[in-house]
């Protein structure tokens, strides 16, 4: 099916209403850009053509300069404007007959590729990932996107990157040297950040979750992640923060290892909150604080999370179970108090900044592994595992998030 022929019934007309009579309405929402944050209607998008398209007669440019990408908007006398869903969809070049579906965003200094969802949903604000060094957020990218496209349709939903440029991202990037290599990547190098944007689409709601991969080194120093990310973060409407166990000093202690970060996530997170983020508006956000690498907590004497013998234990090194397509809240009640208490033992540091910052019960605590066994120090190419990542509950964090803000149900 071509992507017109959703806005149309089998025999080629606009779909009707429940009446039959006058063609449906559909109500257009402004767009907020999923890369830089501008915010606009629906017909103030650009569309994307390339040169070597729109001057088809010009012999002098060089392949470069064919491939160029050239900005037109709705309101330019050489295109023709075709609508559906009362949105500019596509756009015709009068003189060279080019067509483009490709809309943009309108800032100069953007000009990302829109979602063909863009401006049909009311978009909702998205996540925001964040941790220290080493606390496992490029690998939990890696592992998260993947198990949340396998696991959206138990929730009638779809999960699909926003646009080709991010698919590709994380093919080359993410899924393919961890799950067809099976190589861990490097740290992530200073000045360096990606993001990736997702949709999560059903039935009744989409939300974009923008997941901002950032050098640990660069998230220490305050200025420069709110010089690099603090659009991002303002208008998140939820956060993931990671949590690297060895930064937890019952955790290092046993395991003789220390985080390799020197200051407390949570700290430089709440500062950042603070600069960025207006005192009332925190109070609506959400916020999971996620405890990485469980697989290597496994069986630590004492904390009786991390005891085969325990209730909780068999929860959480276990995955969810999606089959009912609704979020298990009684079960994440039990986990959630379980796993704050632990917190609140282990770590008050942490649970006492959030409780300033974010109301009590929009925050939930989670534990999860992204690789679900250890890496092996491979002398070559640096550190590998030995077989397909097996991640445990790495998709909770996000899925709690989801139901919180309402794009999935709960089961009842
Ligand atoms: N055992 C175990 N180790 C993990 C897991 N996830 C990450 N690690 C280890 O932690 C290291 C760091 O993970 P990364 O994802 O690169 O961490 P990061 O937060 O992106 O680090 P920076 O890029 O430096 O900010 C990996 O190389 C692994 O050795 C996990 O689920 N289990
Ligand atoms: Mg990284
Ligand atoms: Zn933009």
């Amino acid at each position: 099916m071509g992507f017109f022929d959703r806005f149309k019934t089998k025999d080629n007309k606009p779909k009707n209403d429940l009446t039959g009579d006058k063609p449906k309405v559909q109500q257009v929402h402004p767009i907020t850009c999923p890369f830089c944050g501008a915010y606009f209607q629906p017909n103030q998008v650009l569309f994307a053509f390339s040169r070597g398209e729109v001057e088809r007669e010009n012999e002098d440019l060089s392949p470069a300069q064919k491939k160029e990408r050239v900005y037109f908007s709705i309101f330019d006398d050489s295109c023709d404007v075709h609508y559906a869903c009362g949105m500019p969809m596509k756009m015709t070049h009068k003189a060279s007959r080019a067509v483009s579906v490709m809309r943009v965003c309108p800032n100069k200094t953007c000009h990302q590729v829109l979602s063909p969802n863009a401006g049909l949903y009311e978009m909702g604000k998205g996540i925001f990932f964040l941790g220290l060094r080493n606390s496992g957020k490029t690998v939990m990218l890696s592992t998260i996107i993947n198990t949340l496209k396998n696991v959206a349709h138990f929730y009638g939903a779809k999960f699909n990157h926003y646009n080709a440029g991010v698919g590709q991202k994380y093919e080359e990037l993410y899924y393919g040297p961890l799950y067809r290599n099976h190589m861990l990547p490097k740290a992530t190098a200073r000045g360096k950040s990606d993001l990736l944007v997702y949709e999560w689409i059903s039935k009744q709601y989409s939300t974009t979750i923008a997941f901002y991969d950032i050098a640990g080194e660069d998230a220490e120093d305050e200025n420069t992640l709110i010089e690099q990310a603090g659009t991002q973060i303002s208008n998140a409407q939820s956060y993931v923060l990671l949590v690297d166990p060895y930064e937890i000093g019952y955790i290092s202690n046993i395991k003789q290892k220390k985080a390799a970060s020197y200051k407390e996530t949570v700290d430089i997170f709440n500062n950042i909150i603070d600069h960025v983020v207006l005192p009332d508006e925190r109070r609506k956000k959400y916020l999971s604080i996620v405890l990485t690498k469980s697989d290597e907590l496994v069986g630590l004497t004492g904390e009786p999370l991390f005891r085969r013998d325990t209730e909780a234990f068999s929860k959480i090194y276990e995955n969810m179970n999606h089959a009912a397509g609704r979020f298990p809240v009684r079960e994440r009640a039990n986990l959630g108090n379980d796993i704050s208490n632990f917190f609140k033992d282990k770590a008050p540091n942490i649970v006492s900044n959030a409780d300033l910052t974010f109301d009590k019960q929009n925050i939930g605590y989670f534990i999860v592994s992204a690789l679900g066994m250890a890496p092996v120090e491979d002398t070559e190419n640096g550190y590998s595992i030995p077989n397909d990542p097996m991640p445990i509950r790495v998709e909770e964090p996000v899925l709690w998030l989801l139901y919180k803000m309402g794009y999935i149900d709960g089961e009842i």
